[in-house]
């Protein structure tokens, strides 16, 4: 594991860190957008009180904080491999590069000590998993690693409902900030009530902090809506949901590949607007998390 200058300092001085995904940059964004968001997610972690740490695969080497030239790498080639846990030995043997999902970021940070991770929206259970078995990492990550994730919900192109089951299962707390409905990533509403929410940051360190304290070491999942001045209104999207299904259907798409995809071609069928959703509410999600991590160590 290889920490770039800020981190490294970071760590030695006890300032908090909050960890940041690079599949997002490498397959969730078009270039040149993609290394634009790079740095305004790591600047907003740094405005809000804490140091940004994305992490990567480099060279088969887990890098946590990268510099900017390997912002550079992993925005602008094409030979990135999207890096779920089950990818990560495999990458680094070869020497690879590699983004990482949320589920391998989030088993990095927490070897790396870090207890804050900020991401868009995480994996979780596809429409039609009954038949082809496609649940997210992310929700078993999530299940056993020791790290707070902010996301704005999951994605609105999964199975809510079933997300959410999967979360109580693995005994995740999924926690919202100043909500009471779990977030659908391009819209603030699902119709899915949560049982817990915090008003403030320090609200939401209590709960992080608590769930440690009873040595319970499954991750906690919080849930930040996607600002109000971009969200959309749900009917909408789940109209443009339907078609984005109805085309992956159409064009065989499945596996690692399905998410990118839904992603892309929900930007096409709404003009452009789900990108610019999903760009503030992850800038949103790293001030969060910049936030909660600040207040994790004022606590400590
Ligand atoms: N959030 C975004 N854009 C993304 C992702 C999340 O705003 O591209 C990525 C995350 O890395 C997440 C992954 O872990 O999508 C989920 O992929 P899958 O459904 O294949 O597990
Ligand atoms: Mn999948």
């Amino acid at each position: 594991m290889q920490f770039n200058d800020e981190v490294r300092q970071a760590r030695s001085d006890g300032h908090a860190v909050v960890a940041l995904e690079s599949t997002i940059i490498a397959h969730g964004f078009p270039r040149p957008d993609n290394r634009a968001l790079a740095d305004r997610l790591e600047e907003a972690v740094r405005d809000n009180g804490a140091v940004p740490a994305t992490i990567a695969v480099i060279g088969g080497r887990v890098c946590v904080g990268l510099t900017p030239g390997q912002l550079d790498l992993i925005a602008d080639r094409d030979d990135i491999e999207k890096c779920s846990l089950r990818d990560l030995a495999a990458v680094c043997a070869q020497g690879g590069h590699g983004a990482t999902t949320v589920s391998a970021t989030a088993r990095l940070a927490a070897a790396a000590g870090i207890k804050v991770f900020a991401t868009g929206g995480i994996g979780g259970v596809h429409p039609g998993a009954g038949e082809s078995f496609d649940v997210s990492a992310d929700l078993i990550e999530l299940g056993k690693t020791s790290v707070a994730v902010v996301c704005a919900g999951a994605k609105s192109i999964l199975d809510l409902p079933a997300t959410l089951e999967v979360l109580e299962t693995y005994g995740v707390p999924v926690v919202g900030y100043r909500c009471d409905e779990f977030p659908a990533f391009h819209s603030r509403s699902s119709g899915l009530a949560l049982r817990h929410s915090g008003q403030t940051p320090d609200d939401l360190a209590a709960i992080i902090r608590a769930h440690a304290g009873l040595g319970l070491d499954s991750g906690v999942l919080i849930c930040n809506p996607p600002p109000e001045s971009v969200a959309m209104p749900r009917p909408e999207l789940d109209a443009l949901v339907a078609d984005a299904l109805r085309a992956a259907r159409a064009d065989g798409i499945q596996g690692a590949a399905l998410t990118p995809y839904l992603l892309a071609k929900l930007n096409d069928l709404s003009g452009g607007r789900t990108r610019v959703i999903n760009r503030a509410l992850a800038e949103s999600n790293a001030a969060l998390g910049a936030r909660i991590a600040a207040a994790l160590s004022n606590m400590n």
